[in-house]
C-alpha cells in the first residue's frame, strides 16, 4: 500500500470539478484516506513548490496555487504514486493524453487543474504538509478485498 497527495487546484475548485477529480480516484479502487478545503497562504506555498524556487515561472505558480480554494486529499492504494500521476497526465496540459485528468479538462501548464506528488520522499512529505497524523483515517471499505485482494 501507498499514500500520495493530490491537490485540486484553484482552477479545478472554480471549474466544479473537485467531485469529477476524487470520483475518478474512488472509482479506479484508490482510497480517501483524508480530505480538506483550504486556503494556501504564501509561506505553505514557497515550502510545497520549494524545488521550483529560482525557476522563471515560480512566481507565477505560486500566485495560482494561492489564489482561491484548493481541495486537498490523501490517497491510498497498491501502487497510488504512480497510479495517481499517470491518471494525472503530463505537467504540459497540451501534451497530456485523452483520459487523464488533465488532458481531458486542461490546456495549458499554467492552469492544469491538479497536483499530485511524484515519488515516495515527496509523497510523505507533502502528506505530512498537509495532514496531521489524526486528520489520517486508517480504515478499510468493505470493497476493498474485491479491488485489492490480500
Ligand atoms: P507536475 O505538477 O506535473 O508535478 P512540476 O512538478 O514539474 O509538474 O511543476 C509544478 C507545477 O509548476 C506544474 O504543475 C505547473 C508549473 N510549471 C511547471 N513547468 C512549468 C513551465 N515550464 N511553465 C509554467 N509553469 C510550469
Ligand atoms: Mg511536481
Amino acid at each position: 500500500m501507498e499514500r500520495t497527495l493530490i491537490i485540486v487546484k484553484p482552477d479545478g475548485v472554480q471549474r466544479g470539478l473537485v467531485g469529477e477529480v476524487l470520483r475518478r480516484f474512488e472509482t479506479r479502487g484508490l482510497r480517501v484516506a483524508a480530505l480538506r478545503l483550504i486556503r494556501i497562504d504564501r509561506d505553505l506555498a514557497a515550502r510545497h513548490y520549494a524545488v521550483h524556487q529560482g525557476k522563471p515561472f515560480y512566481h507565477g505558480l505560486v500566485a495560482y496555487i494561492t489564489s482561491g480554494p484548493v481541495a486537498v486529499a490523501a490517497i491510498e492504494g497498491p501502487d497510488a504514486i504512480q497510479v495517481v500521476r499517470r491518471m494525472v497526465g503530463a505537467t504540459r496540459s497540451n501534451e497530456a493524453a485523452p483520459g487523464t485528468i488533465r488532458g481531458d479538462y486542461a490546456l495549458t501548464v499554467g492552469r492544469n487543474i491538479i497536483h499530485a506528488s511524484d515519488a515516495p520522499e515527496t509523497a510523505a512529505f507533502e502528506v505530512d504538509l498537509y495532514f496531521a497524523p489524526s486528520d489520517l483515517h486508517a480504515y478499510e471499505r468493505a470493497t476493498d478485498p474485491w479491488v485489492f485482494p490480500n
